[in-house]
């Protein structure tokens, strides 16, 4: 993708903004992380909703929510909130919900708390979305979901385990997997129990998206290519724009989950750790990752481009080289994206441009696609420097994400 035979020399700033896309339209267009309000081609006035999830998308809970308005269609406003792991929780929150715990949402002035709450809310006052979370249907395949996350926190987030322990977790987890696949398998489409998508497909879509990208970098488990009815119902999502937009990638998930979880451990395999080193390198997985098709990875250099450029003062300032020891490294891996030429850095920033790799956050920052070039460029970029690595994401935090110094450029 990137020629390492064709060297390109650095684009000025202005340069660079000339070839950014614009912004992505966020009200009336497409489903997208960046939104604040969302209005389906309906008016303000007819706005019922006010969703408050996190800052970095990364909160499971408030995706599966967020996933229902988009394809409801329902409009609605969003407040974004701090997670502990990232910041210090906003005041005006904690005196809404004491517990700080996301997500919340008001529906004609009504404060609802617990994700599953607030979808029998939502049914109540909009309809459902195929069969009703009530629904024996989904009752059955609710108690099927709470068991593979069961099974995949054990596998995932038990330390110590004996190799013995790790095979008996494993083939627990693989088990009830396959009763997920066996539900898939039995309808003609890819949809659980309805030829379409309903609420009980996006309850599954938080922990399947994360138990994707965890297990083959933790464990080297390929889920996808394990479990063919369930890469089947990934990729009937990913043809979908309202899922497309909340779909986060490999690196985002398995860096943003241990201070969730409290810890993920790896089974030390040679696989795991070689699929864990592509990610961390911004590869990615292809098709064990996403599947999106192909005209919408149309542009999105440009796209990738036009998110950094936005907060490029905030990105050079908080670089350990600094605003000015950043700048000629930062604008050789943005030409590197734009013009898919390798472009020379400076010496001595191959760590800083691996930061910068580490820390893009899919969906937050830019769509999948776009992540994973930008990632892409800043690797290759820093690789003709050196080996150099960045200090090493937080397990226990993430204040390096504070979203504090971004949020009047969102
Ligand atoms: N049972 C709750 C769980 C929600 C939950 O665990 N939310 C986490 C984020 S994933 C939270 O808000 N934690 C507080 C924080 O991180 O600040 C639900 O279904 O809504």
């Amino acid at each position: 993708m990137f020629s390492p035979l064709a060297f390109a020399n650095p684009l000025s700033w202005q340069e660079l903004l000339r070839r950014a896309a614009p912004e992505q339209e966020r009200v009336q267009g497409v489903t997208n992380a960046q939104s604040n309000l969302r209005l389906f081609g309906h008016d303000f006035q007819s706005v019922r909703v006010i969703l408050y999830r996190d800052h970095h998308a990364w909160c499971p809970y408030c995706q599966k929510i967020w996933l229902w308005l988009e394809f409801k269609r329902v409009p609605y406003i969003v407040h974004k909130v701090t997670m502990r792991c990232y910041g210090t929780k906003e005041p005006w929150f904690l005196r809404k919900v004491p517990s700080g715990m996301l997500p919340a949402l008001e529906v004609d002035g009504q404060l609802v708390t617990e994700s599953d709450s607030i979808l029998l809310c939502l049914e109540e006052k909009f309809g459902p979305l195929g069969h009703s979370m009530v629904d024996r249907n989904s009752l059955e395949l609710r108690q099927l979901e709470r068991l593979l996350f069961r099974a995949w926190c054990i596998w995932l987030c038990t330390p110590g385990l004996t190799l013995h322990q790790q095979k008996q977790a494993k083939e627990q987890f693989k088990k009830i997997a396959q009763r997920l696949e066996k539900e898939l398998e039995t309808t003609p489409g890819p949809w659980l129990r309805s030829d379409e998508l309903g609420t009980i497909d996006l309850v599954f879509v938080p922990y399947l998206e994360r138990m994707n990208a965890s297990l083959a970098y933790y464990k080297g488990y390929r889920l996808r290519r394990e479990h063919p009815y369930i890469d089947r119902w990934f990729r009937a999502l990913e043809s979908l724009d309202s899922y497309r937009g909340t779909q986060s990638d490999m690196h985002t998930h398995v860096h943003d989950l241990p201070p969730q979880m409290g810890g993920c451990w790896t089974d030390d395999t040679p696989l795991a750790a070689d699929l864990a080193a592509r990610i961390d390198r911004g590869e990615g997985l292809g098709e064990d990752e996403a599947v999106w098709p192909e005209d919408s990875n149309c542009g999105q250099a440009a796209i990738a481009l036009g998110r950094v450029l936005r907060h490029r003062r905030q990105l050079l300032r908080r670089n350990p080289l600094g605003s000015e020891g950043f700048d000629l490294p930062l604008r050789c891996a943005l030409t590197c994206l734009i013009t898919s030429d390798a472009c020379q850095p400076p010496r001595g920033c191959a760590a800083a441009l691996r930061h910068l790799r580490d820390r893009i956050s899919v969906p937050r920052d830019m769509p999948l696609p776009a992540g994973r070039l930008l990632r892409q460029a800043l690797e290759v970029t820093a690789a003709l420097d050196g080996p150099q690595q960045a200090k090493r994401l937080g397990v226990r935090d993430r204040f390096d994400q504070d979203p504090r110094d971004f949020l009047n450029r969102q």
